[in-house]
């Protein structure tokens, strides 16, 4: 990361750790989901700071924890330490029953409870102060995700003068859903703060600008290449798209080990040596687990000589289970999960394999190695690196990747995926049905395509591209922005980087026109014929 001159401090809700208290004391375990899982694998050797809540409360000693867990990195970790009341009402409450749901498009599940908000600015505040003890002029902060959308507004009252951005990982809804959210206004204001905001795809992007105009009239938004660039309030913000990737070539070269190949081979022996489908989630309402389910029972009624022959595996790892919505969710899965076994069971094939329990990686890798099929179907995700991680092990290119529509994964991987639309059961079950009879040639041409893109768009690529925009940004203090061309012009004219030429290299970088990877018949048919020549 040589374009910025100081450290890159990344602030988060979670550190890539969690301490664990029990009876005899406490545990390190490694955090789990999609946002530390990417930023774990993208920072490995790079320096600087994470900062982020361990799990544990004020007045708690978990330095020598830090320091352990900081010896295998290459950054340090400092902890923001959350009282039982803030966890239950910003994390639990706040983030989780009224942004998760409102952002993933579900406005009935949320709980819009006031003193939430009270306690989310608190929160943001105190993170904030880490951050403003920990950060010096020349660093870059980089805040992610939607527990932290105010730090930038406390950051600048605190008078830290860094570069700041932010991601978000989880979709930005649209302005009709948006607009329910009692503090709208202060969320945008504060996300405006930041030099640089980064979204999963295309159409969180447009959405957040829509919420804007509609919201913001006074900002002004002048559609640059390849980013935007918003002006409010004396300043101006990069807003992009920047779509999240995974550590490719760990997940390949891991996949290829000998010892995951036999695991596989012994999944399949076991579970089935027909078709083998696999689903891999946090157990949360937004991942299609039910809609997914029923499916697969829809595939086993309407196509009856499919029984025997293809059977599901649904990996789900325990999440936010102190959240009424989260038990009862796990409780209508459990409840499908039987009634599929009860009429379709027949001596030596049980249809649903259903695991309720975080895997190790090994694991993972084996199950994705193991499977025929891939199938990915939240309602809504910002990207899902489940369905990047099934490609980057499919190192034999046999598997067929099935996704939906409202992942970010959906539309970028769209040129070699079967895409669905996770409501409509009757789809999801002739996707199943396709993918399980493909030709070998088809599949490999498809998971050829599908490895190349998650291997050039990958988790090293999505922070230097993030990086990268950073340079067009910059603080205008002190002044409105009048004419937006104006204010364009000025932005053209500041020093645009540390590093010659960046602006350009950002530009080569941004996002792959979807174009490139549009699986045209022609080129179809020559990677067709390259794999089939190849055999
Ligand atoms: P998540 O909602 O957590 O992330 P996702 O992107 O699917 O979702 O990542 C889940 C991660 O957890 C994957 O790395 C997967 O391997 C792991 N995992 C899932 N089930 C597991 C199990 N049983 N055992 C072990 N590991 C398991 C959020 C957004 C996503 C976005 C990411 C990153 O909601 O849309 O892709 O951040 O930006």
């Amino acid at each position: 990361m040589n374009e910025i001159k100081g450290r890159v401090i990344n602030v988060s809700n979670r550190l890539p750790i969690l301490i664990r208290r029990h009876a005899g004391g406490a545990r390190l375990e490694r955090s789990s989901g999609g946002l530390a899982t990417a930023l774990e694998a993208g920072w490995r050797d790079q320096p600087g700071v994470w900062i982020g809540w361990a799990g544990t409360g004020p007045g708690e000693n978990i330095e020598p924890f830090l320091v352990r867990a900081a010896h295998r990195r290459s950054y340090t970790l400092r902890s923001v330490a959350l009282t039982e009341e803030e966890t239950a009402k910003f994390y639990s409450g706040f983030a989780n029953e009224i942004i998760w749901p409102l952002f993933h498009d579900m406005p009935s599940r949320c709980n819009f409870e006031p003193e939430y908000w009270e306690i989310y600015q608190r929160v943001n505040r105190k993170f904030a102060k880490v951050t403003a003890e920990t950060v010096q002029d020349d660093d870059f902060v980089w805040v992610h995700d939607y527990h932290l959308m105010l730090t930038a507004s406390a950051l600048r009252q605190a008078g830290v003068r860094a570069r700041m951005g932010f991601f978000l990982h989880i979709p930005f809804p649209s302005p009709d859903v948006f607009e329910k959210l009692p503090w709208k206004k202060p969320i945008l204001k504060s996300l405006l703060e930041f030099d640089v905001i980064g979204f999963q795809g295309d159409r969180d992007r447009s959405n957040f600008v829509s919420c804007l105009e509609r919201l913001l009239p006074e900002a002004t938004v002048e559609h640059g290449t390849p980013h935007l660039l918003v002006g409010q309030a004396g300043r101006q913000t990069v807003v992009g798209t920047f779509p999240i990737g995974i550590d490719f070539e760990a997940f390949e070269r891991d996949a290829e080990r000998p010892e995951i190949a036999a695991h596989a081979a012994e999944l399949r022996r076991r579970v089935s040596d027909d078709v083998l489908v696999l689903g891999v989630d946090r157990l949360d309402y937004t991942k299609g687990i039910p809609e997914r389910l029923k499916s697969f029972r829809l595939l086993l009624r309407r196509f009856p000589e499919m029984r025997r022959h293809i059977t599901l595996v649904q990996v789900v790892v325990p999440s936010r289970e102190e959240i009424p919505n989260y038990k009862h969710l796990r409780r209508d899965v459990e409840l499908l999960v039987s009634q599929i076994n009860g009429e379709f069971t027949e001596p030596g094939w049980v249809p649903v394999h259903y695991i309720h329990r975080n895997l190790s990686r090994n694991e993972l890798l084996a199950y994705y190695r193991a499977a025929d099929i891939g199938l990915v179907t939240p309602l809504k995700d910002g990207m899902n690196l489940v369905a990047k991680e099934f490609c980057a092990a499919q190192i034999d290119e046999r598997g067929v990747l099935i996704v939906s529509e409202f992942a970010g994964a959906g539309p970028e991987l769209r040129s070699g995926a079967i895409i669905v639309n996770p409501n409509d059961f009757a789809e999801v079950a002739q996707a199943l049905y396709d993918a399980a009879h493909m030709s070998v040639d088809d599949k490999r041409c498809r998971m050829r395509l599908l490895r190349q893109i998650v291997k050039d768009h990958n988790v090293h690529r999505w922070i230097r591209s993030f990086l990268q925009a950073i340079p067009c940004a910059g603080r205008t203090r002190g002044g409105p922005v009048g004419d937006s061309q104006e204010s364009v012009a000025k932005a053209k004219e500041r020093p645009q980087s540390t590093m010659p030429g960046l602006a350009l290299v950002a530009a080569a970088l941004t996002p792959a026109s979807r174009s490139r990877y549009a699986m045209g018949k022609d080129a179809k048919l020559r990677m067709m014929g390259r794999a089939a020549g190849e055999d």
